[in-house]
């Protein structure tokens, strides 16, 4: 079936009518103008216009008992009547709550915008989509209002969503740094919903405050493994922790419990400059985040708004996300990829816990490295990390932010080439949707670029012809008039080794080369960091100089356990490459690739989310199966298939730890344990 394409926005002003009456220095940060100042931008950048408008509705009562209770919803309906003195009672009743003559029906709009979005993403109307609506979610209970949620938009559009729709498995991502408690309890006990959340925790020291957000609650009942919890324990954290939190626990999971649908309950306040969060994410990390998880689901992922309290930070995250889920390309990630060794811990515990129900975690063999039960009980909690504390700090933070945002958010947008997808080819081969690239590199300056590339001279004029058309793409992509290229060639090997070295030669700077199946390039590749070489090939490369920069990956799949790549791409290739941080990838395909078509396509998925898109697939032209693949994944947002019998080979999984023990300590980001 055709994929869907479009994507959805759900807004309405009207839910800037929901504020604060009083003064209550606790809710003082979530006003109107955290809609205002993300519509503004998205405005601002004309992301507006490139989206589908999908009208919002008010949810149905019935809808909203899916989550709540009756005695709750009556309290809510009839705080539309209450004068200041009676709102002020009500909100008292609750943590962190506020409630206005307008709250209810901003609340109807803000569940029934989310139910909006699940409808048109599940019926297959549109791809994906994103909801900005206030009050936020997350924090609301069956029978509570709490941290400024008064209905649970996302809890209830994951039980619509298997009522209405039928679904069995629903992926919830809370990437808002504080702990959904309230999604946590409504799906504790239903393996159907998948709930992950990472918050600040500081060992409980945190708001809510609660023994249940630590990593050892996994679910309970039939729930059990069902519920993931990764707590930071201090503050500060930023992209190579979210990533290496993505890359080592969620993906690995999301990919084995094949969800039909993602919900993502998006707070921003875990990115930079946010008072509440204290945390260091950058707005391109928000477009990695959406991007790796625009990779399952077959697309389908529904963004909602929830926390982000500093206005700037919160909408320039919103607006890298809405331009992820349209395509564009994904900006390189900013800053070194070093996760530091808190987060490793946490990463740790969160997989020590969830291995004996996770397949894919069966080799890890981690332990908890502190004992949970060690931490505070509930009623013995510390309040310094609470707010009112350090205004002051918090408002140098905020400028500080400000002014690294203004300068970070003009890098971040580039230019977006016109072109997306070009092919150097032979003359007679075809490839569908792809613009052909006609040769402009006269055919001496071609045998001149082999000559210095140390390659032996070639002669056969199929081959020299079709490098020359690799070189003139290679200079286009260089200048960002093409995003990515392809190159069915005679001699995969050679053509690929005199485009790596050409684009050093031209000006980039770092070269990434996956080289899979019969394929013999790099033996006179330098050290000098310009170029890394990953060799996946059947059976162990013996001969091969092991390096830093030049790594062998054994991976031949066992025909009983399928599919067991994706481990291989999540847990090695990926953490790899965000550590070394290309501006171009090239990916070579040889012959007897030990690979299958899918387990490519997903690798060429997710490496598009490196070097600002710039892929360059070099691919042996008898293997036209895997051309015809690449060449749809390169143009279009395509999701490859996985079905749910993902398993985790022994013998191609050892081999990835060994090299992960081999390589950690250079490659950072393959780190996921201190010992
Ligand atoms: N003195 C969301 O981000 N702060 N809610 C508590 C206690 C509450 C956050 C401070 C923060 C609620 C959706
Ligand atoms: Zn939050």
């Amino acid at each position: 079936s055709a994929m869907a394409s479009g994507t959805a926005l759900l807004y309405d002003e009207e839910m800037t009518s929901h504020k604060l009456l009083w003064d209550d220095p606790a809710c003082a940060i979530e006003v109107p103008e955290r809609l205002l100042s993300c519509y503004k931008r998205l405005k601002c950048y004309g992301l507006l216009e490139r989206c589908v408008s999908v009208p919002v509705r008010e949810a149905t009562e019935d809808e909203i008992l899916l989550i709540h209770s009756k005695e709750y919803l009556e309290v809510v309906q009839s705080t539309q009547f209450m004068n200041e003195e009676e709102l002020r009672k009500t909100s008292q009743n609750y943590d962190c709550a506020f409630f206005h003559p307008n709250s209810y029906h901003c609340a109807k709009l803000a569940v029934g915008a989310t139910l909006q979005l699940v409808d048109s993403v599940v019926s297959g109307r549109l791809r994906n989509g994103m909801a900005l609506v206030r009050p936020p979610g997350h924090h609301s209970q069956r029978s509570e209002s709490n941290g400024f949620c008064v209905f649970n938009n996302v809890a209830v559009a994951a039980e619509y969503a298997k009522k209405k729709h039928n679904l069995q498995r629903i992926l919830i991502v809370d990437w808002d740094i504080h702990h959904g408690q309230g999604i946590q309890f409504a799906f504790e006990e239903d393996p159907s919903v998948l709930y992950f959340s990472w918050h600040r925790y500081e060992h409980q020291e945190f708001w809510p405050n609660l023994k249940e957000s630590n990593f050892d609650t996994v679910g309970k009942g039939e729930g059990t493994g069902f519920n993931v919890n990764i707590p930071w324990n201090k503050t500060g954290m930023g992209n190579a922790d979210y990533v290496a939190a993505f890359f080592h626990v969620l993906l690995p999971m999301a990919f084995e419990f094949n969800p039909e649908l993602i919900l993502v309950s998006s707070g921003y306040d875990s990115g930079i400059g946010d008072p509440e969060g204290r945390m260091h994410a950058t707005p391109d990390c928000f477009s990695h985040l959406t991007h790796f998880l625009m990779q399952l689901a077959e697309g389908k992922l529904c963004v909602v708004l929830e926390g982000g309290y500093h206005l700037r930070s919160l909408s320039e995250s919103v607006c890298m996300t809405l331009k992820t889920l349209l395509g564009d390309p994904v900006p390189q990630l900013y800053g070194e990829m070093i996760p530091c060794l808190s987060a490793i811990e946490s990463i740790q515990n969160a997989i020590a816990v969830h291995a004996p129900y996770w397949k894919c975690f069966m080799h890890d063999k981690v332990s908890i490295v502190q004992d949970p039960s060690t931490k505070r009980e509930s009623g013995d909690v510390h309040l310094v990390s609470q707010s009112g504390s350090f205004p002051e700090v918090c408002a140098d933070e905020a400028k500080k932010a400000d002014m690294f945002l203004q300068h970070h958010m003009v890098e971040l947008l580039l230019p977006v080439p016109p072109l997306r997808t070009a092919a150097a080819l032979a003359s007679h081969s075809l490839l569908c949707g792809v613009q052909v690239e006609a040769s402009t590199v006269a055919l001496e300056e071609v045998e001149t670029a082999i000559s210095n590339s140390g390659m032996m001279l070639v002669k056969e004029e199929a081959i020299l012809l079709c490098v020359g058309k690799m070189l003139s793409l290679l200079t286009k992509i260089l200048k960002k008039q093409v995003r990515n290229g392809i190159a069915l060639s005679p001699a995969a090997s050679v053509s690929s080794s005199v485009a790596i070295k050409q684009s050093i030669a031209i000006g980039f700077q770092k070269v990434l080369c996956i080289a899979i199946g019969d394929v013999d390039i790099g033996k006179d590749f330098s050290d000098d960091g310009k170029t890394v070489l990953l060799k996946i090939c059947g059976k162990q490369n013996s001969e091969m100089a092991k390096s830093k920069y030049c790594i062998s990956l054994c991976w031949s799949e066992d025909p009983h356990e399928k599919d067991s790549f994706v481990f291989g791409v999540l847990r090695f290739v990926l953490p790899l490459a965000y550590s070394y941080q290309p501006d171009i990838i090239f990916i070579t395909i040889g012959a007897k690739c030990s690979i299958d078509v899918k387990g490519i396509s997903l690798l060429a998925c997710f490496l598009q989310g490196l070097a600002e898109g710039r892929i360059f697939a070099v691919i042996q032209d008898t293997e036209v199966k895997i051309a015809e693949a690449m060449a749809e994944v390169l143009t279009d947002i395509r999701t490859p298939y996985f079905g749910s019998d993902i398993s985790s080979a022994s013998e191609a999984v050892l081999a990835i730890k060994r090299e992960r023990d081999r390589l950690q300590n250079q490659w950072k980001l393959l780190r996921s344990s201190v010992n």
